[in-house]
């Protein structure tokens, strides 16, 4: 079934790009496009030749946040019985690594999603902001958890008490992006990382994803003992022996997923 709210890219070249595209709302996360998002991630999931996933949006917005439309027709039990939880759930799932390309407006939701990815970079347009508050509502994908993470608990309160916004400088400053480009060549430098990733050997891609996610929520001794494990399988992968190789050999490794 071909999806309203998403154009789907690129699986070819290894870099799935997916654009939210909803462009009457400003890419507003309504339950149909977050269900068409959490999909198209779960068949990337299982598709081998999909090896990293960029998440992009338009020069205006990334995304706007929740739908306020149909979050204003939902009562608590109905916010109870979401259906957009389970949605959220399968995108942080997911296990290949995610970049988004942001430009423009990110915003409640948006600026929740967008920190799903693992890498985020942003147009110099960009801006960051969680103004659930001025909704009389809060954060409800993350946005209290992941942004302190990100940016240290000073500026996630300053951002999910005021609802002001951070543009694309601060959120640099603050760590939560990497890079800042012109808001034409992000998408196009996020594709790049991407087949930079895809590059390497796929299973230490997924340890290295799993191990610095796991720096979230572990002591740091139990996060290295994590990580001491996850060294140790790649032991047993044919890409390490051919990365090993070919660095001693000088020349380029050709990695199998094996
Ligand atoms: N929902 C629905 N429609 C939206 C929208 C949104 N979030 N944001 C924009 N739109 C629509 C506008 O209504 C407008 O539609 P028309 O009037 O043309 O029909 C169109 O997009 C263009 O927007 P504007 O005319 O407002 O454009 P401007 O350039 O003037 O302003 C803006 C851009 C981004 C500053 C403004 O649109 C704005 O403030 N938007 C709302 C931002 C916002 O408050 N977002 C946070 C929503 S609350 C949960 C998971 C997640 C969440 C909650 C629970 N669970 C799993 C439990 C998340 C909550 C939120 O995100």
């Amino acid at each position: 079934l071909m999806p309203n709210n998403l154009l789907i890219e690129g699986r070819d070249s290894g870099v799935q790009v997916l654009t939210l595209n909803r462009p009457e709302a400003l890419n507003a996360l309504n339950t149909e496009l977050l269900g068409e998002l959490s999909e198209a991630l779960d068949n990337a999931e299982v598709d081998p030749e999909i090896r990293a996933v960029v998440l992009t949006g338009s020069q205006k917005a990334f995304a706007a946040g929740a739908d306020v439309d149909e979050m204003a027709s939902r009562d608590l039990v109905g916010i109870l019985e979401d259906p957009r939880v389970a949605h959220w759930e399968r995108i942080a799932r997911f296990t290949k690594p995610m970049i988004a390309a942001i430009n423009g407006f990110a915003l409640g939701g948006g600026c929740e999603l967008a920190m799903h990815a693992d890498i985020m970079i942003a147009g110099e347009n960009a801006r960051f902001g969680q103004p659930e508050i001025n909704l009389g509502i809060m954060p409800g994908a993350g946005g209290t958890q992941r942004l302190v993470r990100k940016v240290g608990e000073s500026l996630a309160m300053h951002m999910a008490l005021t609802g002001e916004p951070i543009d694309a400088k601060r959120a640099l400053q603050a760590g939560l992006i990497s890079e800042i480009c012109q808001p034409e060549l992000t998408l196009e430098r996020a594709i790049q990382i991407g087949h930079s990733i895809a590059s390497k050997a796929p299973i230490a891609v997924r340890l290295t994803k799993e191990s610095v996610r796991k720096a979230n929520d572990m002591s740091l001794a139990d996060g290295q003992r994590f990580e001491r494990h996850a060294f140790t399988i790649l032991a047993g992968t044919a890409d390490r022996q051919e990365g090993l190789a070919a660095f001693r050999e000088k020349r380029k490794p050709r990695f199998t997923g094996q």
